[in-house]
């Protein structure tokens, strides 16, 4: 029996997003993602003053605005030729300002999107006791309010009820953990979401003993809930759920741009790797975007992102997304935590190893169960731990009063690309400065890899890949769909990244 299933808009995820997963005899045998919002931040950007990019790109996204100061902010730093000038303060505080912005976005992840599709909050309905996260959700399901936590699939709920309540604890508990985090993000970003203190050059603002005292303390109390709250809850889902660690394994290739600069190298090496070879090395000059299957026209295909075009085509024939389809050697690659931690345990991060080790252990699972939907959640809770333990000692490498930014001259002309780690994965501007003005620029996103449709050569994406060959049991409630498109964390609203004055009419 064959039939197609239709989720549009998938929910709990940034942005809008289509799938369609055609079924036959109960197995995924084809999938396609389609972003169905069109936006424009690329063309906005066209002759205006290169200092104005961290500001407006950040406007991409309300989840990873930092993502995008970082990356604006680095690719002029190599167009103004500064990259190698930005003081240790200016390095430092960045990394702070993008580190609380993972903390805040994985949390946000696993608790207000993810575990949903895990967690029975109904669970929390006759709660009687004295935890007063569950009062809250008992007096909100009580009151017929259940909007965050339906429309919900129903039938695959196998956590017992003692856990989905502490689970429901926690989902309201998160939202203060994730309050911190912003709150943390303002120390030195100034505000969150859309920060104004990365800046080409470094950072705005001077660190003083009493600023990073009111990081730390922050810090700590996130530190206290990723150790005794999120890495529990994930690893309770994970077990309870371990079927989940054969389904949604995709393209096996993996991407990452590398990310949070050290005196001496980074915290995580920029790299790719196919799962059943060794890793290599990251070559920025075989990134490429087809345009092939998206609603775009270009004078050739694919580009790589410092010649990429913007000339949307909406009804184009063959198009099905507005998202481009990113290729690196021309092949597919998944970007994010899983390949991260993937590149790092391969490496024998002395951090990462133990970490996902023990995790595997506690399951009683081997290293390939993380090529899947329970590998990405994993993965992502793992690296919310490295990120908040090393962000404990990088603040206390910052010298109070010392400078945080370099000064520069604008140039005339110069070109510049800023590739880096960001929470859904990699993250590249690319920016061309003529006459002192934007020329051109490009972002290419992590959703934009992980939610790409099909290429010139006729390969899916990494979102449709993690699809296919999925066992769908209940066709009604596909559970196993929606799991697995939610594992990648996508974020629409960055992938498709364009505003048009006139709205496009979106698909069904
Ligand atoms: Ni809108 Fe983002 C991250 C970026 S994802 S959340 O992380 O860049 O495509
Ligand atoms: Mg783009």
């Amino acid at each position: 029996m064959r039939s197609t299933i239709v989720i549009d808009p998938i929910t709990r995820i940034e942005g809008h997003l289509k799938v369609e997963a055609v079924v036959e005899d109960g197995v995924v045998r084809e999938a396609r993602s389609t972003g169905t919002l069109f936006r424009g931040l690329e063309l906005i950007l066209r002759g205006r003053d290169p200092r104005d990019a961290p500001r407006v790109t950040q406007r991409i996204c309300g989840v990873c605005p930092t993502a995008h100061a970082t990356a604006s902010s680095t690719a002029l730093d190599q167009a103004f030729g500064i990259a190698g000038s930005i003081p240790d303060n200016g390095r430092i505080e960045r990394n702070l300002i993008f580190g609380c912005n993972y903390l805040q976005s994985h949390i946000l992840h696993f608790y207000h999107l993810a575990a949903l599709d895990y967690v029975d909050v109904t669970a929390a309905a006759g709660y009687q006791g004295s935890d007063s996260a569950l009062q809250t959700a008992r007096r909100f399901l009580e009151r017929g309010e259940a909007g965050p936590f339906v429309p919900r699939y129903e039938g695959d709920y196998r956590l017992p009820d003692e856990l989905s309540r502490a689970a429901t604890a926690h989902y309201v508990q998160a939202l203060d953990i994730r309050r911190r985090a912003h709150e943390m993000l303002a120390v030195f970003g100034g505000k969150m979401p859309h920060n104004v203190g990365i800046v080409p050059g470094g950072v705005t603002q001077v660190p003083e003993v009493d600023t990073i005292t009111q990081f730390l303390w922050r810090l700590n109390e996130i530190r206290t809930f990723i150790d005794g709250v999120y890495l529990p809850d994930v690893l309770a889902v994970a077990e309870h759920y371990g079927d989940h660690a054969e389904i949604g394994g995709g393209c096996r290739r993996y991407i990452d741009y590398g990310g949070f600069p050290l005196a001496d190298g980074m915290r995580f090496a920029p790299g790719t790797m196919d799962a059943d070879s060794a890793v290599g090395g990251l070559d920025a000059e075989r990134i490429t975007e087809s345009i092939r299957h998206a609603w775009y026209e270009a004078d050739a295909d694919p580009l790589p992102p410092s010649r990429g075009e913007t000339h949307p085509k909406p009804g184009k024939e063959g198009g099905y997304s507005w998202v481009k389809a990113p290729r690196y050697d021309g092949k597919v690659h998944e970007g994010g935590p899983l390949a991260r931690v993937l590149l790092a345990y391969s490496r024998e991060d002395p951090v990462i190893v133990p970490l996902v080790d023990d995790a595997l252990r506690a399951l009683g699972a081997d290293r390939d169960a993380l090529h899947s939907a329970l590998g990405r959640h994993l993965a992502r809770a793992i690296e919310c731990k490295v990120v908040a333990d090393a962000m404990a000692e990088w603040v206390l490498e910052l010298a109070p009063g010392e400078p945080v930014y370099c000064s520069y001259e604008l140039p005339e002309e110069g070109e510049g690309a800023g590739l880096v780690a960001a929470p859904r994965g990699a993250l590249g501007h690319w920016v061309r400065i003529e006459g002192g003005r934007i020329a051109h620029y490009q972002c290419v996103v992590p959703t934009t890899w992980n939610a790409s449709p099909m290429d010139d050569a006729g390969e899916p994406g990494p979102m449709e890949q993690a699809l296919l060959g999925t066992p769908v049991r209940d066709p009604d409630n596909p559970f196993e769909i929606v799991r697995i498109v939610r594992s990648f964390d996508p974020c629409l609203a960055c992938a498709v990244h364009v505003i048009r004055r006139r709205s496009v009419r979106r698909s069904r």
